[in-house]
């Protein structure tokens, strides 16, 4: 009975979303008509075909051709547009240059004609989904791919959910996911598993993604009772190596693996005695036969170092050079963990002889889960375009990592997907801007913010408005009374959210375990003390910030010149990173004049009244949506402007206690 109730409750929620009509940003107008000219066959080139018919918007009556003339200026994945050509050297390249054609229809960008290459080679997703469909810091309901431990029933509807997602990814140019999240069970590598990625990879393929699996390092002996896991070891070698034949054997394109070791009770190669890189190597041996790789996490620290954020740096740069070329290691893109603010990690660019690829979070652990509004663009875009100065200035975290300044076999980018069962897929209908922009920006590391959330808006917002009234005031209208207001509250949204979360450089304070509220004076005895945020902002009555500088940890240490002694001296460091690098008196004197506890008062203040503004924006916002995604996102800024009090009123109050400096007087009060 229980089970039928399930059942029926799966197939209502499935209908639902079937049915809901937001497909994404891909919400086609009635199409023109067009003849489409295609030599080559295959299951690709129909999606591409059946796409350009269904969303053509150019000239009515038009014949598009697409080629495949192995033109050396288009690389891996590129392609080439013309208003009637799309060339391209492979089959994804053509399905790439269809969805870039179409949106330059939709949202009336000109075609340009130059050759439009991808900036990564490897543009993934990562899933954290658990065997038992639950998702690790998912809030859009259960797992797409993984439901009740049971992998063995794949119905229609399933596959229906994958071909969408397959669709939604393809259109932004992701080409892979990692189904299973990083700390992994070692059921994935079972053989009803095994076959439930096949039948996923299969739905996923003609849309050019390919899969990959997250594994546990003590697979051996959990799966295969073997005596230890120890990548050393013959007999662990040698199962590794029988498991990723068999692996193959389903799967033919199989991306490769994803390790999460030595990090958080993970098991690794340290339990051995071994290093990172003996573990990568192992399974990276495994898979070079088959053209698999292996993203091992640089992730690590340990509860003894006395600042976590130096530690990935300390264990990863000795190793630089000893991975072999088909391991990438995947550094999150600050020191600690995708905080709403942090500096880039210091691995980029300083591991020269080995690959590196950027890890970024879709969904938002730390920045109010899908209840606030928080455009991510900005803060990613931010981190790419950073500089390392590693090989002089212009070393940006994005060209030393795509392959522009060292010649890494191979480039790649991952986020940790937003993506659940919820009929939005994203649990927030502004969300899925976020997974629209990785995609974007994986696509081409340079495009700029502004320029991803005019699109998404425009894809998101504007066809299904645009159907019943007439075109040309319409389209004014909605520009100055939709586009413009609504892009500038998703560009501001994420200082909004570091302004009254975290600001200047303060990190780390949110609630054990679910990350959600403020919580700077957690601090139990018996816990670790870098999982405690007193740990991370050191308040006390002489002052506030971690210190970073050379007296201090000397985390500044491990940045190239001339920013680590930018970083090292409180008056050249930005102040945005002020307190990360640095603790300062209370009344210590910031730029404006401000003592730095009224600069924080202001900034708590600040990022209230910002959202506050954000709520007027979108109820002006109301003419031009459909009621549904109205008073979703409505409800949802009422809680984020609650929620923004809360974190300025409980942070206020917290270090006033340290500060004993009153709030002045034009801050809205505590309640
Ligand atoms: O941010 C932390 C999260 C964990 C996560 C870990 C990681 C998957 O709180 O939930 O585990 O990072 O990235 O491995």
């Amino acid at each position: 009975m229980k089970f039928l109730f399930s059942c029926i409750l799966l197939l209502a929620t499935l209908t639902l979303r079937a049915q809901d009509g937001h497909s994404l940003w891909l919400q086609h107008k009635t199409p023109k008509s067009v003849t489409i000219i295609c030599a080559k066959k295959s299951p690709t080139l129909s999606i591409a075909i059946q796409e350009l018919k269904e969303g053509w918007q150019g000239k009515a009556d038009a014949t598009v051709t697409l080629t495949i003339p192995k033109n050396k200026t288009i690389g891996f994945d590129g392609f080439k547009l013309t208003e009637n050509t799309i060339e391209a050297n492979s089959d994804n390249g053509i399905l790439y240059g269809v969805y870039e054609l179409l949106r330059r229809q939709q949202t009336q960008e000109a075609i340009t004609g130059e050759v439009n290459n991808p900036s990564y080679e490897m543009r993934i997703l990562n899933h954290w989904d658990n065997p038992d469909g639950s998702v690790e810091r998912g809030y859009a309901g259960n797992s797409i791919f993984w439901r009740n431990n049971d992998a063995l029933v794949v119905t229609e509807q399933d596959k229906k959910l994958w071909q969408e997602y397959a669709r939604a990814n393809a259109s932004i140019g992701i080409n892979g996911t990692v189904l299973n999240n990083v700390n992994a069970s070692p059921l994935i590598l079972t053989a009803d598993y095994l076959n439930r990625v096949k039948a996923i990879a299969e739905v996923l393929r003609p849309y050019g993604i390919k899969v990959y699996l997250s594994v546990k390092f003590s697979s051996p002996a959990l799966l295969a009772k073997l005596k230890t896991s120890d990548p050393l070891n013959t007999e662990v070698i040698e199962w590794w190596k029988a498991k990723v034949k068999e692996i193959y054997s389903i799967i033919p394109d199989f991306g490769g693996l994803l390790v999460k070791a030595s990090s958080e009770g993970q098991p690794g190669p340290q339990d051995f005695g071994r290093t990172h890189a003996d573990g990568a190597n192992m399974l990276a041996d495994a898979l070079k036969p088959f053209g698999g790789i292996v993203m091992w996490r640089a992730f690590v620290y340990s509860p003894n170092d006395k600042d976590r954020a130096k530690q990935a740096y300390n264990e990863f740069i000795p190793l630089d050079g000893k991975f072999r070329d088909n391991v990438i290691i995947q550094v999150k893109n600050g020191p600690i963990d995708f905080q709403p603010r942090e500096p880039f990690s210091a691995l980029f660019g300083a591991m020269k002889n080995t690959s590196v690829m950027p890890e970024f979070q879709i969904t938002q652990e730390y920045l109010g889960h899908a209840i606030h509004l928080v455009f991510l663009s900005p803060m990613w875009e931010e981190c790419l375009q950073s500089d390392t100065y590693q090989e002089g200035e212009g070393s940006t975290v994005a060209r030393c990592t795509d392959g522009s300044i060292f010649k890494q076999k191979h480039t790649a980018i991952a986020g940790v997907a937003n993506i659940g069962l919820d009929s939005n897929w994203c649990g927030n209908d502004f969300a899925q801007a976020n997974w629209y922009a990785f995609g974007r920006l994986a696509w081409n590391v340079n495009l700029k913010s502004q320029q991803i959330a005019d699109e998404w808006l425009k894809l998101t917002f504007y066809n299904a408005a645009s159907n019943e009234t007439s075109a040309t005031n319409y389209a004014t209208e909605w520009a100055n009374n939709f586009l413009l207001p609504v892009r500038q509250m998703m560009l501001d949204s994420r200082e909004a959210a570091v302004n009254y979360m975290t600001p200047l450089g303060l990190h780390h304070i949110m609630a054990a375990n679910e990350h959600y509220g403020p919580q700077p004076w957690w601090a139990p005895k018996d816990w670790r003390p870098d999982w405690t945020p007193p740990y991370y902002h050191q308040a006390s009555k002489d002052g506030i910030g971690f210190n970073r500088t050379t007296t201090g940890s000397d985390a500044v240490g491990q940045y190239h010149e001339p920013l680590a002694s930018q970083l090292n001296n409180p008056k050249n460091c930005p102040e945005k990173f002020l307190l990360w690098f640095h603790h300062l008196p209370w009344n210590y004197s910031m730029k404006n004049g401000r003592t730095l506890w009224d600069e924080l008062c202001y900034r708590y203040d600040s990022g209230v009244q910002q959202v506050r503004s954000f709520q007027k924006t979108w109820d002006k916002a109301q003419p031009y949506v459909d009621s549904v995604r109205f008073i979703a996102v409505q409800q949802n800024l009422r809680m984020q402007c609650r929620n923004a009090i809360l974190w300025k009123d409980a942070c206020l109050l917290y270090f006033q206690q340290f500060s004993q400096m009153p709030i002045p007087f034009h801050i809205e009060r505590p309640v």
